[in-house]
Protein backbone atom coordinates (compact mmCIF):
# COMPACT_ATOMS: atom_id res chain seq x y z
CA UNK A 1 0.00 0.00 0.00
CA UNK A 2 1.35 3.29 -0.67
CA UNK A 3 2.37 5.51 2.48
CA UNK A 4 3.95 8.63 1.29
CA UNK A 5 5.69 10.10 3.88
CA UNK A 6 8.31 13.10 4.44
CA UNK A 7 11.59 12.74 6.81
CA UNK A 8 14.06 15.31 8.22
CA UNK A 9 17.47 14.61 7.20
CA UNK A 10 20.28 16.36 8.57
CA UNK A 11 24.14 16.54 7.21
CA UNK A 12 25.57 17.09 10.84
CA UNK A 13 28.41 19.29 10.91
CA UNK A 14 31.04 16.59 10.54
CA UNK A 15 29.71 15.48 6.74
CA UNK A 16 29.82 19.54 5.55
CA UNK A 17 32.97 20.10 6.86
CA UNK A 18 34.02 16.54 5.01
CA UNK A 19 32.24 17.96 2.22
CA UNK A 20 29.75 15.27 1.77
CA UNK A 21 26.56 17.11 1.54
CA UNK A 22 26.87 16.00 -2.12
CA UNK A 23 27.11 12.51 -1.49
CA UNK A 24 24.47 12.13 0.91
CA UNK A 25 21.90 14.30 -1.45
CA UNK A 26 22.94 11.36 -4.34
CA UNK A 27 22.68 8.38 -2.55
CA UNK A 28 19.07 9.97 -1.58
CA UNK A 29 18.20 10.97 -4.94
CA UNK A 30 19.71 7.59 -6.50
CA UNK A 31 17.44 5.76 -4.41
CA UNK A 32 14.56 7.60 -5.92
CA UNK A 33 13.34 9.59 -3.11
CA UNK A 34 12.96 13.49 -4.07
CA UNK A 35 14.48 16.28 -1.85
CA UNK A 36 11.65 18.89 -1.26
CA UNK A 37 12.97 21.32 0.93
CA UNK A 38 16.91 21.71 1.84
CA UNK A 39 18.62 24.92 3.73
CA UNK A 40 22.07 25.49 6.13
CA UNK A 41 21.47 25.21 9.36
CA UNK A 42 23.18 27.65 11.76
CA UNK A 43 23.32 26.28 15.00
CA UNK A 44 21.96 27.51 17.78
CA UNK A 45 22.02 25.35 21.26
CA UNK A 46 18.03 25.94 21.76
CA UNK A 47 17.65 24.70 18.54
CA UNK A 48 19.41 21.26 19.08
CA UNK A 49 18.64 21.02 22.54
CA UNK A 50 14.76 20.41 21.32
CA UNK A 51 16.25 18.21 18.86
CA UNK A 52 17.66 16.24 20.67
CA UNK A 53 15.46 16.10 23.99
CA UNK A 54 14.82 12.48 24.20
CA UNK A 55 18.45 12.72 25.21
CA UNK A 56 19.03 15.48 28.40
CA UNK A 57 20.50 13.74 31.23
CA UNK A 58 22.56 11.08 29.20
CA UNK A 59 26.12 11.04 29.39
CA UNK A 60 26.39 11.88 25.60
CA UNK A 61 24.26 14.67 25.74
CA UNK A 62 26.12 17.87 26.10
CA UNK A 63 29.07 16.31 23.79
CA UNK A 64 26.63 15.49 21.26
CA UNK A 65 25.24 19.27 21.65
CA UNK A 66 28.62 20.96 21.06
CA UNK A 67 29.39 18.81 18.35
CA UNK A 68 26.36 19.84 17.03
CA UNK A 69 27.20 23.64 17.62
CA UNK A 70 30.86 23.20 16.19
CA UNK A 71 29.68 24.02 12.67
CA UNK A 72 26.52 24.22 9.98
CA UNK A 73 24.25 21.33 9.16
CA UNK A 74 22.64 20.83 6.43
CA UNK A 75 18.55 20.20 6.79
CA UNK A 76 16.56 17.91 4.14
CA UNK A 77 13.20 16.91 3.60
CA UNK A 78 12.93 13.92 1.67
CA UNK A 79 9.78 12.26 1.00
CA UNK A 80 8.61 9.59 -0.89
CA UNK A 81 6.73 6.09 -0.14
CA UNK A 82 8.04 4.27 3.46
CA UNK A 83 10.95 7.17 3.07
CA UNK A 84 11.60 6.85 6.72
CA UNK A 85 12.40 3.57 6.94
CA UNK A 86 14.48 3.33 3.38
CA UNK A 87 16.30 6.52 4.80
CA UNK A 88 17.41 5.18 8.09
CA UNK A 89 18.27 1.85 6.01
CA UNK A 90 20.75 4.40 3.80
CA UNK A 91 22.02 5.45 7.09
CA UNK A 92 23.07 2.85 8.77
CA UNK A 93 23.29 2.15 12.20
CA UNK A 94 23.95 4.54 14.82
CA UNK A 95 27.90 3.30 15.66
CA UNK A 96 30.04 3.75 12.30
CA UNK A 97 32.35 0.79 13.21
CA UNK A 98 29.68 -1.88 12.58
CA UNK A 99 27.06 -0.11 10.26
CA UNK A 100 27.33 -2.09 7.18
CA UNK A 101 29.32 -1.52 4.30
CA UNK A 102 27.11 0.15 1.35
CA UNK A 103 25.46 2.54 4.10
CA UNK A 104 26.01 6.10 4.81
CA UNK A 105 28.16 5.79 7.99
CA UNK A 106 29.11 2.65 6.93
CA UNK A 107 31.32 3.47 4.10
CA UNK A 108 31.85 7.16 5.03
CA UNK A 109 32.41 7.19 8.93
CA UNK A 110 34.54 5.70 11.89
CA UNK A 111 34.48 5.67 15.64
CA UNK A 112 37.41 8.39 16.31
CA UNK A 113 36.67 7.56 20.03
CA UNK A 114 35.20 11.41 20.84
CA UNK A 115 32.83 11.49 23.22
CA UNK A 116 29.97 11.36 21.10
CA UNK A 117 29.83 9.25 18.49
CA UNK A 118 30.30 11.34 14.62
CA UNK A 119 28.11 9.62 12.34
CA UNK A 120 27.58 12.35 9.77
CA UNK A 121 23.81 11.73 8.77
CA UNK A 122 20.85 12.05 10.97
CA UNK A 123 17.11 10.88 9.87
CA UNK A 124 14.16 10.83 11.77
CA UNK A 125 12.79 7.15 13.30
CA UNK A 126 8.83 7.42 13.14
CA UNK A 127 6.05 9.45 11.20
CA UNK A 128 5.41 11.11 14.62
CA UNK A 129 9.59 12.29 14.99
CA UNK A 130 9.18 13.61 11.70
CA UNK A 131 6.39 15.61 11.84
CA UNK A 132 8.09 17.39 15.37
CA UNK A 133 11.88 17.63 13.54
CA UNK A 134 10.06 19.60 10.46
CA UNK A 135 8.29 21.54 12.30
CA UNK A 136 11.92 22.34 14.57
CA UNK A 137 14.27 22.70 11.42
CA UNK A 138 11.51 24.03 9.25
CA UNK A 139 8.76 26.18 11.07
CA UNK A 140 7.78 28.36 8.05
CA UNK A 141 6.03 25.15 6.49
CA UNK A 142 2.82 24.77 7.72
CA UNK A 143 1.56 20.85 8.58
CA UNK A 144 1.58 19.98 5.09
CA UNK A 145 4.81 20.95 4.46
CA UNK A 146 3.85 24.20 1.42
P1 LIG B 1 20.48 10.51 15.01
O1 LIG B 1 19.33 10.79 15.96
O2 LIG B 1 21.51 11.57 15.04
O3 LIG B 1 20.02 10.12 13.65
O4 LIG B 1 21.14 9.22 15.46
P2 LIG B 1 20.46 7.84 15.72
O5 LIG B 1 18.97 7.93 15.63
O6 LIG B 1 21.15 6.84 14.91
O7 LIG B 1 20.89 7.73 17.20
P3 LIG B 1 20.33 8.39 18.51
O8 LIG B 1 19.16 9.32 18.28
O9 LIG B 1 20.13 7.27 19.46
O10 LIG B 1 21.57 9.28 19.00
C1 LIG B 1 21.71 10.64 18.70
C2 LIG B 1 23.17 10.95 18.49
O11 LIG B 1 23.93 10.76 19.69
C3 LIG B 1 25.10 10.01 19.42
N1 LIG B 1 25.20 8.92 20.40
C4 LIG B 1 24.13 8.10 20.57
C5 LIG B 1 26.36 8.75 21.11
O12 LIG B 1 27.34 9.50 20.95
N2 LIG B 1 26.44 7.74 22.04
C6 LIG B 1 25.39 6.90 22.25
O13 LIG B 1 25.51 5.98 23.10
C7 LIG B 1 24.19 7.07 21.48
C8 LIG B 1 23.00 6.16 21.69
C9 LIG B 1 24.94 9.58 18.04
C10 LIG B 1 23.81 10.06 17.52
Amino acid sequence: MASIERTLVLVKPDGVRRGLVGEVIRRIETKGYEISELKLIVPTRELFATHYAEHEGKPFFEPLLEFMLSGPSVAIIAQGNRVIEGFRKLAGTTDPTVAEPGTIRGDLARDQGTKVVQNIVHGSDSVESANREIAIFFPELNSKGH
